[in-house]
């Protein structure tokens, strides 16, 4: 956890929570309940208890906390489904929320019978099955994997009302474990030319796409385990590219071949789509990394806030393609003024980092923000700065601060600034 600092200390005062930091003064009230002091014995303890299950599931009660769905209804797999962001605390996706993105939909792949072919530029072309894959030296590493698609609906004129998670939730965090890219291809042998590889997928779209050489041999896994258990059929079963910082696109699943050449192959997902009108008529082209961005996921759009004045955490999460988190700041007065938040451990490489703050909301008229730094100085844009920079053509790539408007009710809305 990081010390308060000044900034933060003035914020507090500003929002007459003074002290609960500095020791001097009493804690904070947050929402406990004098009036029904709990002796009674609740029912669940007068019988024993279910059995054991094979394979655990969430609480009967928390079936509302799921992933939102938008498919292209002609075309069913073909769309996106959204982490719940705003249900979720800590910083690890849990595998059946981690978001999803298909072109068309989830093979059902027996492990078995799946291959992946390296060939192209190299010594010698080989062939791995599962198997074999199982038996190589695995690494952990926990990072963020983002759709460069996400938070799109930010270029929009008008602000949608979606929750936070059903906005921005194209996001998702896991540990991933499986073999260092650069073990395969040091195995096939890279040949002197080879500066870019295709990567093919076993899915119905046959989805391919080229990527730097460079970062394969740098930090890429190819996955085969998701937060401990083998990978979701959802996530890429039985083996995916997960290449830390860089777009979603990138991050190929089902993964078949990997072909190595000396220049892109200019597939459909690297010409047509994810390239960008700029304002002054050129295009952006492989923007591979994604920059800078925080979000508050509570308080957020769809939640309350019931007391009135009361004491709030604001608590949410920041993540940068280029490093690790340096600073979060957060603002309930629409970005006049701001103070730090803490950030909780572990702060690592390319991962969603939590965030929070205690708030004392006085039942005025707010509207929070928050604004990631990461390690490389980057600072998170306001709209009109991202706007500004990049037009109103704008697909990919939005990564703006969030404001979340409280009216004097306590109700929370999506807006664009104060
Ligand atoms: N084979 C294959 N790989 C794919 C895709 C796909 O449709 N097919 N979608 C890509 C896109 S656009 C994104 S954002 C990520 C989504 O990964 P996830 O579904 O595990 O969250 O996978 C990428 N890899
Ligand atoms: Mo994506």
């Amino acid at each position: 956890m990081t010390k308060p600092t000044d900034s933060r200390r003035q914020f507090l005062q500003k929002v007459a929570l003074g002290g609960a930091f500095a020791g001097t003064f009493s804690l904070p009230v947050w929402a406990a309940d004098k009036s029904n002091l709990a002796y009674d014995l609740p029912k669940w303890m007068t019988k024993p208890g279910k059995g054991f299950s094979n394979y655990g599931q969430p609480s009967p009660h928390e079936k509302e906390v799921i992933r939102w769905i938008s498919a292209n209804p002609d075309a069913q797999g073909n769309g996106v489904s959204w982490t719940p962001l705003h249900d979720l605390q800590g910083t690890i996706t849990p595998n059946g929320l981690h978001y999803e993105r298909h072109h068309n939909g989830v093979p059902q792949i027996d492990p078995t019978q799946h291959l992946l072919l390296i060939d192209g530029l190299v010594d010698k072309p080989l062939s791995f099955d599962v198997a074999s894959l199982l038996r190589y030296p695995m690494i952990s590493r926990t990072c963020f994997i983002e759709c460069g698609g996400n938070s799109n609906s930010g270029w929009r004129s008008n602000p949608i009302q979606s929750k936070a998670g059903y906005a921005h939730g194209l996001v998702s965090n896991a540990e991933w474990t499986g073999i260092p890219l650069k073990l395969l291809l040091q195995e096939v042998g890279i040949k002197a030319e080879a500066k870019w590889v295709i990567a093919e997928a076993a899915d119905a779209a046959a989805l391919n796409i080229s990527i730097p050489l460079e970062k394969l041999l740098d930090d890429a896994i190819l996955a085969l385990y998701q937060n401990g258990e083998r990978l979701r059929p959802e996530n890429g079963y039985p083996m995916r590219l997960v290449l830390p910082g860089w777009e979603g696109i990138l991050n190929v699943k089902w993964l078949r071949q990997l072909r190595l050449t000396n220049e892109p192959a200019m597939t459909r997902d690297e010409t047509s789509q994810y390239t960008e009108l700029m304002p002054d008529g050129t295009a952006r082209q492989f923007t591979f990394i994604m920059e800078a961005k925080s979000l508050i996921t509570s308080p957020s759009l769809g939640m309350m806030l019931p007391d009135n004045p009361g004491t709030y955490q604001i608590s949410g999460l920041a993540w940068s393609g280029r490093g690790k988190i340096a600073r979060v700041e957060i603002s309930a007065d629409g970005g006049e003024t701001w103070a730090d938040a803490e950030l909780h451990s572990p702060i690592l490489d390319r991962a969603f980092t939590r965030f929070s703050l205690p708030w004392h909301w006085q039942g005025d008229y707010s509207v929070l923000q928050s604004r990631a730094t990461d390690e490389t100085g980057y600072v998170q844009p306001t709209r009109d700065a991202l706007v500004q920079q990049r037009g109103q053509h704008g697909f990919f790539h939005y990564n703006a601060i969030v404001s979340w408007e409280i009216t004097e009710q306590g109700d929370i809305n999506h807006v664009y600034g104060i």
